[in-house]
């Protein structure tokens, strides 16, 4: 059964630069450009619909570029979602659900059409997805640093804003010395964990055990992306939990994870299982059987973020989320007012209808490298 809604009459496809400050290291490689895809709706009511598919430019973190999602939104993703059935997300999303991976263009397609079934309601994306939370708890995802003073010295800045937890990005070579300094200088009682995207092996399990000492609340990622037996085995010898991010981009992925003992904890962001309501499926997965479960975040822009807070505000997120505001990633922001962490370490989820802030045409505009539009019939 479909509700009674305006039709949508235009859609398009944006590729835009994002001013990023500095370089983002990782164990997979520096980030030092940021080029994002943006779908953009309109319905005859002139409501609209805005979502971000965040891979990134390179193909190091996922196979999926910014290139390649931009192309499969374009031509595959969004003809699909605008011949669907109906206008709600999760039709759109099971008419999208022929296609194989290609989960961030999904997502991309997907979260425009949540944005504008919430402004078509006059209701925000909280509400459409049943969140409760008007304020979520998050934390800062470090950049890998020159050298070890300088780490301590963002941690310092970041826990005295407020924020709740801090993950600092590891590698072979910047680990168990990286993490007893911020142990030792933040004290026993600061939620700390690591990440290493991927930059592991088993052959590595002596350096992985010794950060066990440590209290982590988990070690992100550390085997290859496709490696999810591996990681089941290395979870057997750690104590420490192993939280996936890479190697979950489903939800039966998640599931499978679960139930081989891959992980026990969970990186969930929007963009890399394929949207939003896959997103609210895993919550309530991890909500079921008691996981940690945790927003983390592609470095998105305020677009993509409106969505990653709104699905926060859902029963079943226990840690705080990777939600680093526009103030510490970019020059600005394509929403304005964007976000901010408060002293308290939480942001607020947007109480506007619609995507939720206010997008600015004239820096998408003026950031726009190339756009598609597509068809509607
Ligand atoms: O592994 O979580 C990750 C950014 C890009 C790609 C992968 C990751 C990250 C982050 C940044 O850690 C978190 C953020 O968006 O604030
Ligand atoms: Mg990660």
């Amino acid at each position: 059964m479909t509700v009674d809604r305006a039709p949508v009459v235009s859609a398009e496809v944006l590729e835009v630069s994002l001013p990023l400050l500095r370089p983002f290291v990782t164990g997979f490689g520096v980030t030092d450009t940021r080029r994002t895809v943006l779908v953009h709706l309109r319905d005859e009511d002139g409501h609209e619909g805005w979502g971000e598919a965040p891979a990134l430019d390179h193909p190091y973190y996922l196979p999926d570029t910014t290139a390649s999602t931009y192309l499969i939104a374009a031509e595959f993703a969004l003809p699909l979602a605008l011949n669907a059935p109906g206008l709600e997300p999760a039709v759109v999303a099971d008419a999208m659900s022929r296609i194989k991976g290609n989960t961030f263009a999904r997502a991309g397609v997907e979260e425009a059409f949540w944005s504008l079934q919430a402004a078509a309601a006059g209701t925000t994306l909280r509400m459409l997805m049943g969140g409760e939370r008007e304020r979520v708890p998050v934390g800062e995802s470090l950049s890998i640093a020159e050298t070890v003073d300088e780490t301590l010295e963002e941690v310092d800045l970041r826990l005295r804003e407020g924020y709740q937890r801090i993950k600092l990005k590891i590698r072979p070579g910047w680990d168990v010395e990286l993490v007893a300094a911020v142990r030792e200088a933040v004290g026993p009682d600061i939620l700390l964990q690591v990440d290493a995207n991927a930059a592991y092996s088993l052959d590595d399990v002596d350096a992985l055990r010794r950060l066990d000492e440590y209290n982590l609340a988990c070690i992100e990622q550390p085997l290859a992306w496709d490696a999810m037996l591996e990681h089941a085995e290395l979870q057997r010898s750690l104590s420490t939990p192993i939280c996936l991010d890479e190697t979950l981009r489903s939800f039966d992925d998640v599931r499978r994870a679960l139930d081989i003992g891959a992980c026990r904890n969970v990186n969930l962001k929007p963009g890399r299982v394929g949207g939003l309501t896959a997103s609210l499926r895993i919550a309530e997965l991890c909500r079921s059987r008691g996981v940690a479960l945790w927003c983390g975040g592609m470095m998105e822009s305020g677009i993509g973020r409106a969505g990653n807070l709104a699905l926060c505000s859902v029963a079943g997120f226990t840690e705080p989320a990777d939600m680093s505001p526009a103030s510490v990633l970019f020059e600005w922001d394509l929403v304005d007012p964007t976000f901010a962490v408060g002293p308290d370490g939480t942001v607020a989820v947007p109480d506007a209808p619609g995507l939720g802030f206010p997008v600015r045409l004239d820096r998408v505009a003026a950031q726009t490298l190339r756009r598609t539009v597509v068809k509607v019939s």
